[in-house]
């Protein structure tokens, strides 16, 4: 019999034999009342068993597939659903089968993929985000827009908090944003993927999300937390709707950040959005303006390109405060499969958005040749610049 198993972390650390039957039970066949012996006998084949209880207060719960349907929605209310509401509880991981991974499709183009359409290979991708765009018009955008394109970036995406407006509205960001990528691909000869932010609601995002494939869209951004994992996964399943997904991780602070509480980063934003579909997992560094620990983010990126079954890995993509001198840190941590991902480090360099880009650049091309920041800057005027503004911190723990 196919089973799930999740694993917990209690914080509570007494009784945790007789509170882990009872989960087992209560959240398959039982009840807290009795119930007759017969209907029990019954229902045996439906009843959770408890796995494993270690003194650390992990205990890992084995639920039967059969109770459930193979969808996000019905895998969370079965092994998490009342219980996330029932005292310091954390779930922390959970274990598929291989015919329930199965029916999970996974990213469509993934890193393989993701290479192939940015034509980069052998380094981290470098993304940069739109910044103070909201009561903008489509001009400052394409301005921004063309300056991070002739930085040499790989990835452009939008300001995930801006959404459809009457200034910058969501089919003329795709038409306009391709036409300016054009040009500088026909200047520069770089290439520049643009992720336009997909929102609005709900049951209108397939027929939108469709609209901007028509409109020769490069990429998706969406804000999958405010949505829910099933809604991702039915726009990655969706043979019409054949664009990279992007995730971004708003709202999921509220799930993951609580030591006692809610779902581990690993799981939320590494395996479940895998699962789901996203191509790319967006997500605090360890280092910059917002923070997560550095075990949650090695396990976020350990779950996104771990090998699983044949699931296609997803890149990702440590954000936040991030600017040229953190880059060492970041290929330390994430390896040469990540997507270096800046806003403000961008457009906050002394010489703007494409000396923003340069700078970047050159930091990612020091780093995997092996050399210091600090002596590439001597070579790199836009690198020298943003270590003067932000610094740089050296690799410790190799
Ligand atoms: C964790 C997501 C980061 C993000 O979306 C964002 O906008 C970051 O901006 P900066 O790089 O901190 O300016």
């Amino acid at each position: 019999m196919s089973e799930i198993i999740a694993t917990y972390q209690f914080s509570d650390l007494t009784s945790l034999e007789k509170k882990a039957e009872s989960i087992a039970l209560g959240l398959t066949v039982g009840s807290w009342t009795d119930i007759p012996t017969l209907k029990q006998e019954q229902l045996r084949k439906h009843k959770g068993r408890v796995y494993s209880i270690k003194e650390s207060g992990e205990v890992k719960i084995a639920y039967p597939e059969i109770n459930f349907s193979p969808d996000i929605p019905a895998i969370l209310t079965t092994v998490f659903g009342k219980l996330s509401l029932d005292g310091k509880i954390k779930l922390v991981d959970l274990e598929f089968s291989s015919s329930l991974k199965s029916l999970f499709p996974g990213p469509r183009f993934g890193i393989e993929g993701i290479r192939k359409l940015t034509n980069v290979y052998n380094r981290p991708l470098l993304m940069s985000i739109f910044k103070g765009v909201i009561g903008r018009d489509m001009s400052d955008l394409e301005n921004q827009l063309r300056l991070q394109a002739l930085g040499g970036v790989d990835l452009v995406k939008d300001d995930e908090i801006l959404f459809e407006n009457d200034l910058t509205p969501f089919e003329e960001r795709i038409t306009r944003g391709k036409q300016i990528l054009e040009e500088v691909y026909s200047e520069t000869g770089k290439r520049t993927l643009y992720a336009v932010n997909l929102t609005g609601k709900t049951f209108k995002l397939k027929e939108k999300a469709k609209r901007a494939k028509e409109l020769g869209a490069d990429a998706l951004l969406f804000n999958v937390f405010t949505y829910g994992l099933d809604v991702l996964q039915e726009l990655r399943e969706d043979a019409n709707i054949d664009l990279p997904l992007m995730a971004h991780p708003s709202f999921s602070g509220a799930i993951v950040a609580s030591q006692e509480y809610g779902v581990s980063y690993g799981l939320l934003l590494g395996k479940f959005l895998r699962y789901a579909g996203a191509d790319l997992s967006l997500f605090p560094s360890p280092y910059g303006s917002v923070a997560i620990p550095k075990e949650d983010a090695s396990a976020i990126s350990h779950s996104l390109k771990q090998v699983d079954g044949g699931m296609e890995k997803a890149f990702p993509v440590p954000s936040a405060g991030i600017h040229p001198g953190l880059v060492p840190l970041l290929f330390n941590d994430f390896g040469v499969d990540c997507v270096i991902n800046a806003g403000g480090g961008i457009h906050g360099h002394p010489r703007g958005a494409e000396g923003g880009g340069a700078a970047f650049q050159q930091a990612i091309s020091a780093t995997i040749n092996g050399d210091r920041l600090k002596e590439a800057a001597l070579n790199y005027p836009e690198l020298a610049e943003a270590l003067q503004t932000w610094g740089s911190v050296e690799v410790t723990n190799k």
